[in-house]
């Protein structure tokens, strides 16, 4: 019996000693700590969201254009958009405009446009569509839509 009782004290001792050790280095790793966050934690979140802004650049896929009409002539002349584009068409001249299809069944046959009167189409069909001016027959300029 004091056998057991000694064995037993033994392993009680052995376990106070295990968890004084144990307490002691955690003691020390709490002085270790705060040193390592505080350098390691500040200066990471400074600089991360400059990575969403090439969204605005890519106008290609926009889905309205617009054209001028400026100095007897169309700018841009020529014009690549996607199918269901509206492009709007705006006269920036004094004298009267008009936004006429070469090919006489259409899509394109706008009024005379006075000052700052516009004129819209949209493009569903892939192709190019050539227009011109009906007063001024040397005003050209296309549309070349894609999908
Ligand atoms: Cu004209």
């Amino acid at each position: 019996m004091q056998k057991k009782l000694a064995v037993v004290v033994i392993i009680l001792l052995l376990i106070i000693a295990v968890v004084l050790l144990y307490n002691s280095r955690g003691k020390s790793n709490v002085f270790v700590l705060p040193q390592a966050s505080t350098a390691v934690s500040s200066p990471s979140p400074v600089t991360v969201a400059p990575s969403s802004t090439s969204l605005p650049s890519s106008s290609s896929s926009t889905q309205t254009s617009q054209v001028s009409i400026k100095n007897f002539a169309y700018s841009p002349a020529t014009i690549t958009v996607k199918v269901g584009t509206t492009i709007t068409w705006k006269n920036e001249d004094s004298a009267l405009h008009t936004v006429t299809s070469d090919d006489t069944s259409g899509p394109l046959d706008s009024d005379q446009l006075a000052t700052g009167d516009t004129y819209s189409e949209t493009f569903y069909t892939v192709g190019q569509f050539s227009y011109h001016c009906d007063p001024h027959s040397n005003m050209k300029a296309a549309i070349i839509v894609t999908n």
